[in-house]
C-alpha cells in the first residue's frame, strides 16, 4: 500500500553558510604575483540604482591595466579578506557555518591565464584559507570562475570567444584539483553562466561596436566554449578527486506571465527556457531543441568540433546550484525581452522590491525549487540569496530587521519545498561579511551579517561589526532551521 510520508525539517547534514567571490572580497589585487582580472578593470556604475556593468572597450581596458591605483576600481580593494581571512572565518564559525563558498581567482594562480607554471604564492593563500576552514570544520565550496578571468586573455585572444581559452582554463582547473585534492568537496565551474548573454563581465570577450545579432553570435559562441570547458573540468575532477562533486551555477529568475492570456503564458515560457537553457546543457549534457529556432531567428551558428557533443553528454554536473534574488514578469507585447538575463524586467504588483528594484518573492523560491527538481532530478544547492541594503551604523550597531525578515521568509519557503519533496543540499546566503557589490562596484550596497567599516571611496578602518542579523543567523543554524 502507498504510504504517504514527507519530511518536515531540514536534513541533519544540511549545509548552512555564506557565499563570496574573490574579486569582491580579497583586495591585494597586485600582491604576491597576482595578475589583473576582468572584474578589476571595470569602474563604478554611473547610475548606482541600475543593473549596469559599465561600458568596456579595448581602450578602457588598456587604460585600466596601465592604472596602477585602486582609486576607480573598488574590486581591487574588496573588503581586505586577503589579510583578514582568519578574523572573517572565525566570525563565520561563530555563526555556526557548515560551508563557505568562495572563488579561487584564476589570476592568482596563473597571472596571465596561461603561464608555463602556477604561481606558488597564489596557491599558498588558498591553502591558508582552506586550513582555517578545516580548523572550524567548515566545508569549502569553490567557484572556479566568478567574473574574474585574467585580463591578459581578453587582450590576447578575446577571452572565451577563443577556443584556445578552453585549454588555458582546464590547465588552471587541473592545477586546482590536484593541489587541493581531498580538501574541497564541492566545486562550481562558472558563476551565473547565463549572464554571459550580457557580454564582457562573464565571457571576458569584447563585442562593443557589433550589431545586436553579431553580439549574440559572439556571446553564444563564447558560452559554447565555456560549456565544453565546464564538461572537461567535470571529467578531470571525477578522475583526480573522485569524492568531490561538480555543480553548475545559474542566475535563476522565474518569469511569470503578466496575465493568463495564452500569448503571455507562452512569452513567459520562452523567457524561462532561455534562462534554463544553460542548466539544460550542463545537467542534461545536450543542447535543447527549443534553442534551435531562437538561434535560427537570430542568425546564430555555433561552431562545434566533432567531439564537443559527446564531451557534453558524457560529463554532466553532479548537482545544480543557482542564485535566487527575484522573479520577473513578461507579456507577449514585450516580446521575449528578458533574454534569459537578470534585467529586472516587468513589474509584479503583488511584490515589494528592494531599493535597487529587485522584486522580493519568497514563494517564488518554493516554485523555483519545485520546478528545478522536477526538471532535473539532481540535488539542488542555493548558493546565493540575500538583501542588498544601505545599512546605517548607529552607536556602533546595525539594526537590520529588514534583512532578517527577508531571509526568514525565504528560508521558510525552502522548508516548504523540502516538505514538497525537493532534494536541497544547502544554502549559502550572499555576502556574509559586507563586500563590494557586483553590479554597482560600491561598498554601500550591503548584504552581510557583519558590517565592514569602509565607504564607497575606500575610506574607513575596515573594522568588522556584528549586525543584529548575526545572532539571528547563528540561532537559525544552531536549531537547523527550526527557530526562525
Ligand atoms: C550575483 C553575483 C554576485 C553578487 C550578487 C549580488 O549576480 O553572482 O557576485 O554580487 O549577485 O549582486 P549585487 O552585488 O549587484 O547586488
Amino acid at each position: 500500500m502507498y504510504k504517504p510520508n514527507y519530511p518536515h525539517d531540514f536534513p541533519q547534514d544540511f549545509l548552512w553558510g555564506g557565499a563570496t567571490a574573490a574579486n569582491q572580497i580579497e583586495g591585494a589585487w597586485n600582491q604576491d604575483g597576482k595578475g589583473l582580472t576582468t572584474a578589476e578593470v571595470v569602474r563604478r556604475a554611473s547610475d548606482r540604482k541600475k543593473m549596469s556593468m559599465g561600458d568596456v572597450t579595448r581602450a578602457s581596458i588598456e587604460a585600466a591595466v596601465a592604472d596602477t591605483t585602486d582609486t576607480h576600481y573598488p574590486k581591487r580593494r574588496g573588503n581586505d579578506f586577503y589579510h583578514r581571512y582568519e578574523e572573517d572565518i572565525a566570525l563565520m564559525a561563530e555563526m555556526g557555518f557548515k560551508v563557505f563558498r568562495f572563488s579561487i581567482a584564476w589570476g592568482r594562480i596563473f597571472p596571465n591565464g596561461d603561464d608555463p607554471t602556477p604561481n606558488a604564492a597564489g596557491l599558498a593563500f588558498y591553502d591558508r584559507v582552506i586550513s582555517t576552514l578545516e580548523k572550524y570544520h567548515i566545508k569549502p565550496l569553490v567557484t572556479l570562475s566568478h567574473y574574474e578571468m585574467p585580463i591578459q586573455l581578453t587582450l590576447k585572444q578575446n577571452g572565451w570567444a577563443s577556443r584556445a581559452t578552453i585549454a588555458a582554463f582546464t590547465r588552471f582547473t587541473e592545477t586546482v584539483f590536484t593541489h587541493f585534492k581531498g580538501r574541497v568537496p564541492y566545486y562550481l565551474t562558472f558563476n551565473e553562466i547565463n549572464t554571459g548573454t550580457w557580454g564582457f563581465h562573464e565571457t571576458g570577450a569584447l563585442d562593443d561596436g557589433l550589431s545586436a545579432d553579431a553580439q549574440l553570435q559572439l556571446r553564444y559562441q563564447a558560452l559554447h566554449h565555456q560549456f565544453v570547458a565546464s564538461a572537461l573540468a567535470t571529467k578531470q575532477l571525477h578522475t583526480i578527486d573522485p569524492a568531490a562533486q561538480m555543480g553548475c551555477m545559474l542566475a535563476r529568475m522565474q518569469t511569470y506571465p503578466a496575465t493568463p492570456k495564452p500569448e503571455d503564458v507562452l512569452a513567459a515560457q520562452q523567457a524561462d527556457q532561455r534562462n534554463l537553457f544553460f542548466t539544460d546543457v550542463q545537467a542534461r549534457g545536450e543542447y535543447p531543441e527549443y534553442m534551435n529556432r531562437y538561434f535560427a531567428e537570430h542568425h546564430i551558428q555555433i561552431a562545434m568540433q566533432p567531439d564537443d557533443q559527446a564531451v557534453l553528454k558524457a560529463n554532466p554536473v553532479d548537482f545544480i546550484s543557482f542564485s535566487y534574488y527575484m522573479t520577473t514578469v513578461t507579456a507577449a507585447d514585450q516580446g521575449a525581452a528578458i533574454n534569459g538575463n537578470m534585467a529586472t524586467g516587468g513589474r509584479n504588483p503583488y511584490l515589494k522590491e528592494s531599493a535597487w528594484g529587485w522584486q522580493i518573492d519568497p514563494i517564488g523560491l518554493r516554485i523555483t525549487l519545485n520546478a528545478m527538481w522536477d526538471r532535473y532530478r539532481k540535488p539542488l544547492f542555493i548558493v546565493e540569496n540575500g538583501l542588498g541594503a544601505e545599512d546605517k551604523l548607529e552607536d556602533g550597531q546595525v539594526h537590520d530587521s529588514y534583512r532578517i525578515d527577508y531571509l526568514r521568509a525565504h528560508i521558510q519557503q525552502m522548508k516548504e519545498a523540502i516538505s514538497d519533496g525537493v532534494c536541497l543540499l544547502g544554502y549559502t546566503m550572499w555576502g556574509p561579511i559586507d563586500l563590494i557589490s557586483f553590479s554597482t562596484s560600491e561598498m554601500s550596497k550591503r548584504y552581510g551579517f557583519v558590517y565592514v567599516d569602509q565607504d564607497d571611496e575606500g575610506h574607513g578602518s575596515l573594522r568588522r561589526i556584528k549586525k543584529d542579523s548575526f545572532a539571528w543567523y547563528r540561532k537559525v543554524i544552531a536549531s537547523n532551521g527550526a527557530d526562525l
